[in-house]
């Protein structure tokens, strides 16, 4: 059976506990792996590590040589990118055209873009006039806050460690990171890739386990961690920032969501479903910013209700190698039955189950795979629970709406405020639209459409700080005034 181990001051390791627990693929639901698990002990030898390499090599190297170690990082990535696409399918069940085309390129390139940003920024400078009419000079040097704890989810293992980890190294800092325990391979494959391309030790280390009572609890309460940034459920960013108040680290967090997309009926219909289609069921509907709210406008919402059932009738679930596959699994058991909770409740709570609510039937070896099957619903009131949580499954609910302003009322009736997507080719309502609406991201006639240097984030229960660009490198590093009488 492969091991996979923490990885402190460059060096594979076991626990000092002796304490591990089982990688599965939600596949087959077969273990794949057994990962060791990192007590407070070993949390504790990466921060201290982490600590060292900020006062040492990290530390003092010139900034142009350090962003260089960066690009050579994203260079090993593409160099096994194979290794890298293996090692996220097998812990996610995700097709491989989607690890392909998103995951594992993103990996690489949030190296680069923040290897680029972090040499281009400007900081502040002011002459002050003094009595004695010298004059002083204050500027602003931007220093790395010191160690990062980079707390992930399950959902883009890779691509969100990475989009952390990549800034928080490029602004001088050295990181601990927690993988989601669902998917502990890619970032003990990237530990390799650090090593092989010359970054010192110390300067990323991985610590394996679970959050409360384990590596995650026991890294955020750590005093030598001055700044956790985390993406994962909402009420898992409540419990980081009670145990990070006494020590008043800076936090940037990327939560919840329970995102709306509005259709308008003169939408280019073809777009505005293949669009949606994507926005609902991409990766399972287990992306944050995916849809599971779905207001038509009310002329075409019979027929956009009809086409969006046949496309998530035509999504095959099944090997992720079998290019025909287009939609994998839940990433386990344990979230297959809370996603099933829900198309239970659902109809308790008054739906009309237009496709799937249940799981699709499954051959070996897939039959002990968390599958479930696309799900669209209707007529449900906005009161109810199924509107109102986040499900993070490949479900929504479309809900016909007859003024803008009905529109924007439901869309923004919801304590999360995450991203959402408008359908229009009134692009002066587009506009309008996107202006009133309560999230930190809105698309336009397109849904997850990247520019890495944009800010990225939530509002209300959906995240605190933005990341993306400067704002990754802001949050990353702090601001030391300097003032010189001159
Ligand atoms: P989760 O909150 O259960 O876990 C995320 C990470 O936090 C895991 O590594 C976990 O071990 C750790 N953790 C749990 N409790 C902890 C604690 N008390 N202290 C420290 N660490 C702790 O989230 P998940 O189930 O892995 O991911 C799905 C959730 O993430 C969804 O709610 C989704 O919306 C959200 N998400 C948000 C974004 C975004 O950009 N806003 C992106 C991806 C996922
Ligand atoms: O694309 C990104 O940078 C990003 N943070 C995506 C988040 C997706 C959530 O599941």
């Amino acid at each position: 059976m492969k091991k996979l181990q923490l990885f402190i001051n460059n060096e594979f390791s076991d626990s000092q506990s002796g304490k591990s627990f089982p990688d599965i693929n939600p596949v087959t639901g077969e273990q794949i792996a057994e990962v060791t698990e990192a007590t407070a002990a070993d949390v504790d030898a990466a921060v201290r590590a982490a600590e060292q390499a900020l006062h040492g090599p990290w530390g003092t190297m010139p900034v142009t040589e350090r962003l260089a170690l960066l690009r050579k990082v994203a260079d090993g990535i593409e160099a096994r990118f194979d290794e890298f696409l293996a090692a996220e399918i097998a812990d996610t069940g995700k097709p491989r055209s989607l690890a392909c085309s998103v995951d594992i390129p993103r990996g690489a390139a949030n190296f680069r873009i923040f290897a680029d940003l972090a040499r281009s920024f400007a900081t502040d400078c002011f002459e002050t006039d003094t009595d004695d009419g010298e004059g002083a000079l204050n500027y602003a040097l931007r220093v790395p806050i010191g160690v990062v704890g980079v707390i992930c989810p399950w959902n883009l293992p890779l691509l969100l460690m990475t989009w952390k980890v990549a800034p928080a190294l490029a602004a001088g800092n050295t990181v601990v990171v927690k993988p989601s325990e669902e998917t502990p391979a890619t970032a003990t494959l990237l530990a390799e890739v650090m090593r092989e391309v010359g970054i010192p030790a110390g300067v990323y280390n991985v610590v394996h386990g679970f959050g409360p009572d384990s590596a995650g609890e026991a890294l955020v309460q750590h005093p030598g961690v001055r700044a956790i940034t985390f993406t994962g459920e909402t009420r898992t960013g409540s419990a980081i920032m009670r145990n990070a108040a006494a020590q008043v680290k800076h936090l940037s967090f990327e939560l919840g969501g329970k995102n709306p997309a509005i259709i308008f009926a003169d939408a280019d219909f073809d777009k505005a479903v293949a669009g949606t289609v994507r926005s609902v069921f991409s990766n399972c509907g287990q992306v944050c910013l995916c849809s599971e709210r779905v207001y038509v406008e009310r002329p075409l919402f019979e027929r956009f209700v009809e086409a969006l059932k046949l496309a998530a009738e035509k999504l095959k679930p099944g090997d992720p190698y079998d290019p025909d596959t287009t939609i994998g699994p839940l990433i386990s058991q344990a979230h297959r039955d809370k996603v099933l909770s829900y198309y239970q409740l659902a109809r308790a709570e008054g739906a009309q189950v237009i496709t799937g609510g249940g799981v699709p039937e499954m051959e070996a070896p897939f039959a002990n795979g968390s599958f479930v099957q696309p799900t669209i619903w209707t007529g449900l009131p906005e009161s109810a629970r199924c509107v109102k949580e986040e499900i993070f499954g490949p479900v929504c609910h479309i809900q016909p709406f007859d003024t803008e302003e009905e529109a924007i009322a439901m869309a923004n009736a919801t304590e999360y405020g995450l991203c959402a997507a408008v359908w229009t080719q009134n692009l002066s309502r587009g506009h309008r639209v996107a202006k009133k609406l309560e999230t930190g991201i809105v698309w336009v006639n397109t849904w997850f459409l990247r520019d890495l240097r944009t800010p990225f984030g939530g509002v209300k229960m959906s995240g605190i700080g933005r990341e993306g660009g400067i704002h990754s490198i802001q949050f990353y590093s702090e601001m030391r005034n300097i003032c010189v009488k001159l």
